[in-house]
């Protein structure tokens, strides 16, 4: 049997840089030999994109925090059913932009769900998979909202005040604390080749550590 692909995630708060960031992480593990599917999350499915359309561009909804958390496991549990599972178990290495570790910082965090119900769907719909790396892009929130101001229209989430994107670093850093071998905090308020080398360096200790 094959073994299991490389589980890579890649989270951060409002104009952090994983856009920006993306496009390395990937070539880095492509020259590291790695066949990488990138996706990302809500999305990922035709079903995934529809509930990201819902859940960031229908502001004229308004959405319960439980039914929010709800619909992200809902197409979270399509994504790994149709894509993410079917590539690892090919070997494939998997880099999702955002995955659960935004659920606990943002439904959690920022809308005051209990991490405790987030973590009975995380249970429920991933088993015991998770992710083998996250890659936590870190910068203070005025920094990075500085950034994100310089963007378009403003989605659902994008539309929140700097104290709603305090309590969504917290909960990620908070994470990171509990899970400091899966999780690493990358100080992404350097400059843009900074932040590349401190990547570099996570991707080539883990990578090269397995
Ligand atoms: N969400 C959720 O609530 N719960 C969940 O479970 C999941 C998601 C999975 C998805 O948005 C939204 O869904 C997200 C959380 C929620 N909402 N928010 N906010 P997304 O992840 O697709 O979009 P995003 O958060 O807006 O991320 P992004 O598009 O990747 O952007 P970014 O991280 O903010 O970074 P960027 O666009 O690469 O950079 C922002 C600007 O800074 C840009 O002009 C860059 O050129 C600049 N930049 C980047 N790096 C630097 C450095 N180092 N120096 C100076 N300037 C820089």
């Amino acid at each position: 049997m094959k073994k299991r692909g490389f589980f890579v995630t890649l989270e951060g708060g409002e104009g952090a840089g994983k856009s920006t960031n993306l496009a390395f992480v990937r070539q880095w593990l492509q020259q590291a030999g790695h066949s990488v599917l990138v996706t990302r999350e809500p999305g990922g499915t035709a079903l995934g994109e529809r509930v990201r359309e819902l859940l960031l561009h229908r502001h004229e909804l308004d959405i319960a925090p439980e039914t929010e958390t709800l619909l992200m496991f809902a197409a979270r549990a399509e994504h790994l059913t149709r894509i993410i599972r079917p590539a690892l178990a090919q070997g494939k290495t998997v880099l999702c932009d955002r995955f659960t570790d935004a659920t606990y910082a943002y439904q959690g965090g920022g809308r005051g769900v209990a991490p405790e119900r987030i973590a009975l769907l995380e249970t429920w719909v991933q088993g015991d998979l998770r992710p083998d790396l996250t890659l936590l892009l870190d910068v203070p929130v005025e920094v990075g909202l500085a950034r994100a101001g310089n963007r378009g229209l403003p989605d659902r989430f994008e539309r929140e005040n700097g104290e709603f994107f305090a309590r969504v670093r917290q909960a990620y850093l908070d994470l990171a604390r509990r899970a400091p071998e899966r999780i690493r905090v990358i100080d992404a308020g350097q400059s843009r080749e900074q932040v590349e080398q401190r990547i570099a360096a996570t991707l080539h200790e883990v990578v090269h550590g397995r």
